[in-house]
């Protein structure tokens, strides 16, 4: 035990851990934030909720879970030892794989030791006088640390929506993003699943030709894209290997971090017919093609992007054999990629099928739930299995529920009660020594969270060189890069969705707010990077 790690007896009960840093969760912005700090020589301490690794792909067990970022891209791109021995089966591979991997990633580079499971961190509380943070757990086990960094992922705190009677169903129900290990059998059983964003998008057409019959009950339809998945060839796996630094080059080149790229010709001024043969182009290629390697402007030009909009609403509409189904299927309310687009497979097949039926909310919004299923303004519904895939209070809510207090003691949620204030999504005043390691940026996950783990741990490895104390960004910067970032995201059709996970919308009473990013990756890393190279400006540092 290095003296940074002694324990210290309280009262009689548990000793304190003390640590250099501690870091929250262990999942892709976890694990490398551990790896990181423990090589630059600090006693580093992780606590995770679950009882393995992996974050999202420990959580998200349901049915079709899967990337939506390529395969080739989305795995670690530090250890190119970790690139060459690891197989990618699929080109947008599954929950179990994506699972095996991060586990396998802890096993190779003996993470494990220093990640307690089991260990929901209930709160934060910043000491003034020591400049440090105390950190309890529900088990009431407590730690100190210098600092403390936040890799609690921006899609991980799930969200149910408050329907009254939600006790009293006697059936099995289930949140998508708390899934169980074991497989949950839905032979012959009467399923409801609420929800229809991406989880749902992949769980329907998986389970679907196992239940006795399936209801979904939509409040707002998607603009799906077909994911098309394969098996990656052995080629194609050699191919990979031989050129991974190119295939990160581009990566983190691009506006999103993915190998896609916009297509800077503006839709409307090239020729229909040329259009259209473009359309359908990368409507047939896999992954996010079509929407982020078409024309630029159909996130910002409203003309753009319903010329867009309409030709997958067509694309639906061939699909869905009953008319009057495929049209509330079809969405009208909001633009194409002002909420993330799902990638499917045989999603709306699913509902050709004689034991699916769509329930359209906004018509007959969900009453309440019954001991017997879920009563609409309509009628009741009888169920032995509800599936809420209802989505998560994304990017802010992880925080929010830990009880952490800054100076003055302070309170984050207090602090956020009108939207994250926060400098570079890093850092936010008041709250010394925190850093936030979530990639919020509308992003390729692990690209973009390599970036901030190494931008914290330069910092940190900055201020020991230094002698520093403590780090916090200055208010008034705080209020320049909000403003900023509202301003930047002011332009875009990301804005434009009446519910959406990333402007807090998708939660009645959370405030409308631009919670990811909207700079591109590359212009994102060049300000981190900037206010590095200029001693950490923007910051104040004791
Ligand atoms: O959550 P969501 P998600 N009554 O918020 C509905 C990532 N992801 O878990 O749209 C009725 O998108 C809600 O309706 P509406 C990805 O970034 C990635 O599906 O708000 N319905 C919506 O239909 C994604 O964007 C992958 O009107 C209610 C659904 O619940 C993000 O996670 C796979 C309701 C929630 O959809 C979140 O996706 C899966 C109510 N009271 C997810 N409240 C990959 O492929 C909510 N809804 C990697």
């Amino acid at each position: 035990m290095t003296s940074s790690q002694q324990s210290t007896p309280t009262n009689g009960t548990e000793p304190v851990g003390h640590y250099d840093a501690i870091v929250i969760g262990a999942g892709v912005s976890g694990l490398y934030q551990l790896y990181r700090l423990r090589e630059l020589g600090l006693s580093v301490r992780c606590y995770e909720d679950g009882d393995g690794v992996g974050g999202t792909w420990y959580w998200n067990r349901y049915p079709g879970c899967r990337f939506d970022s390529e395969s080739e891209t989305y795995g670690y791109s530090w250890s190119e030892e970790l690139l060459q021995e690891w197989d990618w089966k699929e080109h947008y591979s599954g929950q179990p794989e994506n699972e095996k991997y991060l586990n396998h990633v802890a096993d190779k580079f003996d993470l494990r030791k220093d990640i307690q499971f089991n260990a929901r961190v209930e709160s934060a509380i910043y000491d003034e006088k020591t400049n440090r943070w105390e950190i309890k757990l529900e088990s009431g086990q407590r730690a100190q640390t210098q600092f403390l960094i936040a890799a609690v992922g921006l899609l991980s705190a799930r969200y149910t929506p408050p329907f009254e009677g939600v006790e009293s169903f006697t059936g099995e129900s289930f949140h998508t993003s708390r899934w169980p290990k074991e497989k949950v059998d839905f032979t012959g059983k009467r399923v409801a699943v609420i929800g229809t964003g991406a989880t749902a998008v992949q769980l329907i057409p998986e389970i679907a030709p196992e239940v006795g019959h399936l209801t979904v009950f939509q409040r707002t339809p998607n603009y799906c894209a077909p994911c098309r998945n394969s098996e990656v060839a052995p080629e194609t796996q050699r191919q990979w290997k031989a050129t991974y630094p190119e295939i990160h080059k581009r990566c983190r080149e691009t506006t999103v971090g993915m190998r896609h790229e916009f297509d800077r010709r503006k839709a409307l001024e090239v020729p229909e017919e040329e259009r259209l043969a473009f359309y359908e182009e990368l409507w047939a290629k896999p992954g996010f093609t079509k929407w982020l390697s078409n024309f630029h402007d159909i996130m910002t030009n409203a003309k753009a992007n319903e010329d867009f909009a309409e030709f997958v609403r067509n694309k639906i509409r061939a699909r869905v054999k009953d008319p009057i189904v495929a049209e509330k299927l079809v969405p009208k309310d909001h633009p194409f990629g002002s909420k993330r687009i799902p990638l499917e497979t045989h999603y709306y097949e699913a509902y050709n099928r004689d034991n699916v039926l769509l329930v359209d909310v906004r018509e007959a919004p969900i009453e309440r739930i019954t001991p017997k299923g879920i009563k609409t303004t309509e009628r009741e519904y009888a169920f032995d299995v509800i599936i809420y895939a209802t989505g998560f209070d994304a990017v802010t809510g992880s925080l929010t529920r830990i009880d952490m207090r800054g100076e003055g003691g302070q309170t984050i949620k207090d602090k956020w009660a009108n939207g994250p204030r926060n400098y570079l999504g890093i850092q936010t005043a008041g709250f010394p020594n925190f850093f936030i390691a979530i990639n919020s940026a509308f992003c390729n996950y692990t690209v973009c969270a390599e970036s901030i783990v190494e931008w914290i741990t330069d910092c940190i490895r900055y201020m020991r060189e230094k002698g520093l104390r403590c780090i916090a960004p200055k208010p008034q910067v705080e209020d320049e890069w909000i403003a900023y970032i509202n301003k930047v995201a002011e332009g875009s059709i990301m804005t434009q969705a009446r519910s959406a996970w990333f402007m807090g919308t998708n939660i009645p009473g959370k405030p409308r707010a631009v919670l990811l990013n909207p700079l591109p990756a590359p212009a994102y890393r060049a300000k981190c990077a900037e206010a590095a190279a200029n001693g950490y400006e923007g910051f104040v540092l004791q």
